[in-house]
């Protein structure tokens, strides 16, 4: 089994991507299961095969503890991790190749609290694994955006210890000169420093010139696949890099 951990701000359209990921991995004739890590969402727009909210019940943490929607959903991944082996076997009863994981929506307090990158390991077990790292148009389309949300991205991809790629979400909002500027940046970082050196001045400009001049080195986590989950365009490119990253290439980790 290959599982695939979809991560990323809240907001930065995890939940549509993994809808139309399973859309295409269907239509291509590859078996896929979907699972659900976020016990706070409503009506996700899939059916999931295997679900958090199985094993937690998000509002009734939230009124028999007297917590708010944060509280609430740190408690409930705590609790799910005593779980953790009961979601797995259910993943490995589907016998499907392809896993997909819709990480909860708010990436900080499940990246950055230890129940997060637990039950990461504890589902993929010996499995091989990878994130997609979210990086959101609305939020990449200006160079100081894109620089911070790599920055994240790279901060994200060390908690979970998975190789990674960054998808640019929602590039269907963007004007084609655009789009083509931010696939540069990813791909020539001196494009992204030239923007940054047009568009910042003073500290900002000297912070981002030192954070490129680390980025430089990590070249790999600064590239970026535009997927339209809206538009189901770019998937094709994707499969093809998740594929490099499954069959040894890439590896930070390894
Ligand atoms: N235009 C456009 N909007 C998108 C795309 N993907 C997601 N969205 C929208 O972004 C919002 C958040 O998406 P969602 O998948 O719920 O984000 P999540 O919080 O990361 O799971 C929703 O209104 C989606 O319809 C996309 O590819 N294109
Ligand atoms: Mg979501």
């Amino acid at each position: 089994m290959f599982f695939i951990f979809i991560v990323g701000t809240a907001g930065s359209g995890k939940s549509l991507l993994t809808s139309s990921l399973e859309k295409w991995f269907v239509g291509s004739d590859l078996s896929v299961t979907v699972v659900n890590l976020d016990p706070g969402v409503d009506s996700p727009p899939y059916t999931s095969d295997v679900d958090i909210r199985e094993y937690v019940n998000y509002g009734e943490v939230m009124s028999s503890f007297g917590l708010g929607p944060n509280g609430a959903l740190v408690a409930s991944l705590d609790m799910a991790i005593s779980h953790a082996s009961d979601l797995r076997d259910e993943i490995i009863d589907t016998e499907r190749d392809y896993v997909l994981v819709d990480c909860p929506g708010q990436m900080e307090l499940f990246a950055y609290r230890n129940s997060g990158p637990l039950m990461v390991s504890s589902l993929k077990g010996d499995d091989p694994a990878l994130s997609l790292y979210l990086l959101d148009s609305n939020i990449a389309r200006t160079p100081t955006g894109y620089l911070s949300s790599t920055l994240l991205g790279i901060s994200i991809s060390i908690r979970f210890g998975l190789p990674q790629l960054n998808v640019l979400s929602k590039p269907d909002i963007l004007t084609e000169i655009e789009l083509e500027e931010i696939v540069e940046w990813g791909a020539e970082i001196y494009t992204l420093e030239e923007a940054l050196d047009a568009s910042e001045e003073g500290l900002r400009r000297e912070y981002a010139r030192s954070i490129l001049e680390m980025l430089r080195t990590l070249d790999t986590a600064t590239g970026n696949v535009p997927v339209s989950a809206k538009e189901m365009t770019g998937i094709d490119v994707l499969y093809g890099e998740m594929q490099r990253v499954f069959s040894g290439g890439d590896n930070l980790y390894e």
